[in-house]
């Protein structure tokens, strides 16, 4: 009996490292970081102006997989004005003590978890996107899909571990192992279709903005707060910001502004699922 209550005044403490402040008293503390504040903000602003272009952008768009990139891209500017919603409000963000090891050790540190876990919604989309571009098969984009939320979700756990620094570390190792399985489909494997399909240029273009882009998260990790924390904290929140723009509203501009133009490249492509989409051997059967 006293052991069970041992064990839920453990949970309880343990648990009340994620809940110390309130939301209004976190909301507080953003609202008085203009750096931190603005963050958000410029991003909500500017997946609003996204969402309207791309809807505008895609008005006339007919065929059915030329539609389904562009509802996959517009899912990236929707589920990022939520995110943001998500962090500028309070919801998303806690102040974590740092483990014995780490530079900031015993301190609270303001960590904006919901950017990880809403990241697990919008890469896949990206990446959906341009598997469909490229003519992916069906077993890269399943990998490659995998891979990526799981990076992002061991990333959250990376970020939200506050009993050992080694293990922050580990989950950061194990998010870069899955990291690397969807730069290895990107950098070899959708090369090769998009060649074969008709779809290389835009493809290429598109891929190198992405693989520049998405380097650029695991590096502000590891410099920021949560990793050595040679950054702080609006700063680190900046960085995320300005890669998001490029890697999301201008990728996206760009991938639906060649698709509007290019409608009959991609309907013409092979359906997903018609097994040789890999050697680009397989006629149009759409
Ligand atoms: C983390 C930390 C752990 C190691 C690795 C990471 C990679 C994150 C990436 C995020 C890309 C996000 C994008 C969001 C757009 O909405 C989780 C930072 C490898 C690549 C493009």
């Amino acid at each position: 009996m006293l052991e069970a209550i041992a064990g839920d005044v453990a949970a309880i403490a343990q648990f009340g490292t994620f809940l110390e402040m309130t939301q209004p008293e976190i909301f507080e503390a953003v609202q008085d970081d203009a750096l931190l504040s603005a963050s958000f903000w410029v991003n909500i602003a500017l997946a609003g102006l996204s969402i309207l272009l791309f809807v505008y952008m895609g008005r006339n768009v007919k065929d059915p997989r030329a539609q389904l990139i562009f509802v996959a891209t517009l899912m990236v500017p929707l589920v990022s004005i939520s995110s943001y919603t998500g962090l500028v409000s309070g919801l998303t963000i806690s102040f974590l003590e740092m483990p014995a090891g780490h530079a900031l050790a015993g301190e609270e540190v303001l960590t904006m978890w919901g950017r990880y876990l809403t990241w697990a919604l919008s890469t896949p989309m990206i990446l959906l996107a341009l598997g469909l571009l490229a003519g992916s098969n069906v077993t890269d984009l399943f990998t490659i899909l995998v891979a990526d939320i799981s990076m992002c979700v061991t990333g959250l756990a990376a970020a939200l571990t506050v009993s050992s620094h080694g293990l922050r570390w580990f989950w950061y190792f194990i998010s870069c192992m899955f990291f690397l399985v969807v730069l290895y489909v990107l950098l070899v494997k959708w090369p090769e279709n998009a060649k074969a399909n008709g779809t290389a240029e835009i493809f290429n273009t598109l891929k190198i903005l992405t693989v520049a882009m998405w380097l650029g998260y695991p590096i502000f990790w590891a410099l920021g707060a949560e990793g050595i924390a040679v950054l702080d904290v609006a700063i680190t929140s900046w960085a995320y910001s300005g890669l998001d723009i490029v890697a999301k509203y201008i990728f996206a501009f760009l991938l639906l502004n060649w698709v509007a133009n290019n409608e009959s490249i991609v309907a013409d492509m092979p359906t997903i699922g018609s097994g040789s989409a890999a050697s680009g051997a397989a006629p149009a059967d759409d």
